[in-house]
């Protein structure tokens, strides 16, 4: 198998849920059928990168013509990617088909879709192939072909009944389909039981931010703020935890709870409401008056643990808190603002990032909370695909955007020569590209372009380019893309042995984990850690959204161990760029500071540290 990085994850769909709606974010699709429009006001970014994403599904299930169903898949991840709302460009009157990869046809069916909730072409394709087997499709191991076929000779159209037929050796008589396939397609359908869906970070946080600025609209609200792990950065979010101050509960949680976009009402009363979301996302609002806000941000804010670490210090102080303040008998002594709690436990304030009770309340006692790194301290990035791999967009392009975020260099990373698939380079066409880059290099003033490669480790540990070829790169990224599934002690004995190479500079996305979706690999994370610092070598914190790898535990690893981490973008296009931000939540998750991140040193620091002399 080998894996094509995905820029937005396609979600797998899980067995056991009924008839292809495998994640409540999906649960939509139920009204759809019934010819009610499919989403309500707004629609958001992963509203509309899921309809472009079952288009190209339903498109090469009719076997249409393949740039086409390329077309829609670019689409849905420009969409996915997209850092600003769509509702509010198509309401502003921007220009969408200056995004990239999105042409006047696109830029009117995304129009289509804000404004009136549904998408004509997506209605027809669904009336001409089933949606179920769209979602056959997204299995492992299944692809257009094989479901059509499974269809055509079986019958089949959900995953229940894919699993009955493999079950019963149905599958493996059929044309293409032997005993070994049939054995991963029973294990792949197999049904196991529910556990709550999660998001990602960045789409829950536009959820958030739309729903907010409406909250504050309400008439009697003073302030609305985020809580939860949303608040905390955690890379995925169970539910939506807002906050509201005001004096007039019961009218701010009846505004609420008519929002457009709610679906079902689980709860409501004068302070509280929890909703469910036409997208399936849950929210939980709460309202309190002014001389309790801080109070009651910090204990929604979580976590759990460090709210009940921070209890423990107040009983022991003879106080009380809870999420109305911290009360001396019956007299409120703090709780406006945060602040004012932590100070009144004796402690420093402690950053939304590190409420784990992971260290951070003995560090705030004495004093030795970390200063966690920030965006504005990156000064580069060493990890982006051109054109010449599977990049979208092509070097000039990539080094307008990177100057333009006030960047100081950028690493040209692409793939090496055994992921054909991405179109990766050999020594040739990288020699070539190191002569352009020498060339365009002579023409940049005040900003670097470093040459590189993303190599892959192959699975005996081994490079996918000769040593000679890497000596003459300015930095090596490896990186596992294959064989995910090897013993820990193998998969160790793997990265070891790659960080061996003389050239090796930084092990990229380590876990290969999609969010979510894949667990990624298994290894002995201290010795790999420990082998990072003897040979000299970095660790990348890859922060697209979907995979945030390092996460992080295993960031506060590496800066324990000494060893620096890179906040790299794995950029394919000028857009992901702007993940950094991403990258920058979870360092700071992990404890992070400006000196344990490679890439927040300028250049001639940097070059000392990438030149291995081992
Ligand atoms: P999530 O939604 O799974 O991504 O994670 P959180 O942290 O947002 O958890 P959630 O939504 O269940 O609760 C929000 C916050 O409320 C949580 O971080 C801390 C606080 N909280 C919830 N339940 C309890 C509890 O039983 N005890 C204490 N001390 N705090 C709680
Ligand atoms: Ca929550
Ligand atoms: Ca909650």
């Amino acid at each position: 198998m080998i894996e094509i990085k995905p820029a937005l994850p396609v979600r797998r769909p899980r067995a056991g849920t009924r008839g292809g709606e495998p994640l409540r974010f999906d649960r939509t699709q139920a009204r759809a059928a019934a010819g009610r429009p499919r989403w309500r006001v707004p629609a958001y970014n992963a509203d509309i990168a899921r309809v472009f994403d079952e288009i190209a599904d339903l498109l090469e299930l009719q076997r249409a013509n393949p740039f086409r169903v390329r077309a829609y898949r670019r689409a849905a991840q420009t969409v996915g990617d997209l850092d600003r709302s769509l509702a509010t460009m198509v309401a502003h009157g921007d220009d969408l088909d200056a995004l990239p990869g999105i042409g006047s046809d696109l830029a009117a069916k995304i129009a289509e879709i804000v404004r009136t909730g549904r998408c004509a072409l997506l209605e027809q394709l669904r009336a001409e192939v089933s949606p179920r087997l769209a979602t056959l499709m997204r299995l492992p191991h299944l692809g257009p072909e094989r479901v059509r076929t499974l269809h055509d000779e079986l019958g089949v159209e959900t995953i229940e009944q894919l699993h009955a037929a493999a079950e019963a050796g149905r599958v493996h008589g059929v044309r293409g389909f032997g005993e070994r396939l049939e054995q991963e397609i029973l294990e792949a359908t197999k049904p196991h039981p529910e556990r709550p869906a999660r998001v990602r970070l960045p789409v829950a946080d536009e959820v958030a931010q739309s729903l907010l600025a409406r909250l504050r609209e309400v008439r009697g609200v003073e302030r609305a703020e985020a809580a939860g792990s949303l608040r905390r950065r955690r890379d995925s979010i169970g539910d939506l935890d807002l906050l509201a101050q005001s004096s007039a509960g019961a009218d701010v949680i009846q505004a609420f709870v008519h929002f457009a976009e709610v679906d079902k009402v689980l709860a409501a009363g004068d302070t509280r409401a929890s909703v469910v979301l036409a997208n399936g996302l849950q929210v939980d609002l709460r309202v309190v008056a002014r001389e309790s806000f801080g109070a009651a941000w910090l204990y929604f804010t979580g976590s759990k643990p460090h709210n009940i670490a921070l209890r423990r210090l107040a009983q022991q102080r003879g106080l009380k808190l809870n999420e109305y303040g911290v009360f001396r008998g019956d007299a409120q002594v703090a709780g406006r603002d945060e602040a004012s709690v932590y100070a009144a436990l004796d402690l420093k304030p402690i950053a939304p990032e590190l409420r784990e009770d992971r260290g951070e309340i003995e560090a705030a006692q004495r004093g030795q909370l970390p200063r966690l790194i920030e965006l504005g301290d990156l000064r580069g990035d060493l990890h982006a695909h051109t054109r010449d791999s599977d990049g979208r967009d092509d070097l000039d392009a990539l080094v307008a955007a990177a100057r333009a975020r006030g960047l100081e260099y950028l690493a040209v990373t692409d793939h090496s020569q055994r992921l054909a698939v991405t179109h990766g380079l050999d020594a040739r066409r990288l020699a070539q590209q190191m002569d352009r880059i020498d060339r365009l290099n002579q023409r940049l003033r005040g900003f670097r372009v470093l040459k590189g490669i993303e190599v892959d480790i192959l699975e005996d540990g081994r490079l996918d380019l000769p040593d000679a070829v890497l000596a003459r790169l300015d930095l090596v990224v490896g990186a596992v893309h294959q064989h995910f599934d090897l013993s820990s002690e193998r998969q160790t004995t793997r990265l070891l042995k790659a960080m061996d190479h003389p050239h090796f500079s930084v092990l990229a996305h380590p876990t290969g984990r999609l969010i979510e979706e894949r667990a990624g690999c298994v290894f002995d994370w201290p010795r790999v850690v420990r082998h990072a610092r003897e040979r000299g070598c970095f660790l990348e914190l890859n922060a697209h959204p979907s995979r945030l790898d390092l996460d992080d535990s295993a960031c506060r690893l590496a800066r324990d161990e000494g060893v620096l981490v890179c906040i790299s973008t794995d950029a394919h296009s000028v857009l992901d760029l702007g993940n950094q931000r991403h990258g920058v939540d979870q360092a700071r998750r992990g404890w992070l500071r400006r000196g344990d991140v490679l890439n927040a040193r300028p250049l001639s620091a940097l070059r000392p540290l990438l030149a291995r002399t081992m």
